[in-house]
């Protein structure tokens, strides 16, 4: 009896050792160390859950993390509350890591946030946050962001700083109207935003305010960038 507990024993330990190795890799910090230091897409396990995103193993050292990124228009990122908890678009092009997977990733260390930006002209600027951390569902997914330091883009996000994310079909905001229904996106709005990286694309300039992929204090309201993209990786 104690031998064929043993045996059992050694089977389960057979079993789950090579998923434990699998888990190890939580983010692209955890990529560049042990499997490429090539950027591209990776499979990751913020939690139990794989997920698909992209590495960026290039910009400052690498190892960050996308968990947002604009590039072209194809993807509508006018959607709501379930899609931008569990994530949406494709990890080549433009997506949505997704809250669930940002508060896991952000919740047991300390991650810095890099926010890079093109203009149409190729003018390329970023802002740096030494601190960024995502709360839990239960708390709205509230957002932490502090320590900015300047790449050419200004500062936009401290103004979003201690706010719950909002979704055209959840307003967590602190404006009496729907910030995600007025101004076309879904993000950690205020009374409403500095920053709509989730608004529409719309090449440029445009007439329409602050609906569009804004970083107020590089471009202003009426110009949509032509690319963005959000990026994490922990603190070592
Ligand atoms: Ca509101």
């Amino acid at each position: 009896m104690a031998s064929l507990l043993f045996i059992l024993l050694l089977a389960v330990v057979a079993d789950t050792a090579p998923r434990c190795d699998l888990k190890l890799l939580r983010d692209c910090a955890d990529v560049s160390k042990t499997v490429s230091k090539a950027s591209g897409v990776y499979t990751i396990y913020p939690s139990i859950k794989p997920a698909q995103v992209y590495c960026d193993m290039a910009t400052d050292k690498g190892r960050w993390t996308v968990f947002q990124r604009r590039v072209d228009g194809s993807t509508n990122f006018y959607r709501g509350w379930s899609q931008y908890k569990a994530g949406f678009g494709s990890a080549n092009g433009e997506y949505w890591l997704g809250l669930d997977n940002l508060h896991y990733l952000t919740n047991l260390r300390k991650h810095e946030l890099r926010v890079d930006m093109e203009d149409f002209t190729g003018s390329k600027v970023f802002a740096f946050y030494s601190s960024f951390s995502v709360g839990p569902e239960s708390n709205g997914y509230k957002l932490t962001v502090t320590g900015f330091k300047n790449g050419g883009a200004g500062n936009s996000l401290s103004h979003h700083n201690g706010f719950k994310f909002s979704t055209f079909d959840k307003d967590q905001d602190a404006s009496s109207t729907n910030c995600a229904v007025s101004y076309y996106g879904a993000f950690w709005y205020n009374n409403c935003h500095q920053a709509n990286p989730n608004g529409e694309y719309l090449w440029g300039k445009t007439i329409h305010f602050a609906t569009s992929i804004n970083w107020s204090s590089w471009k202003g309201y009426k110009y949509s960038l032509k690319a963005i993209s959000m990026k994490i990786r922990p603190v070592s």
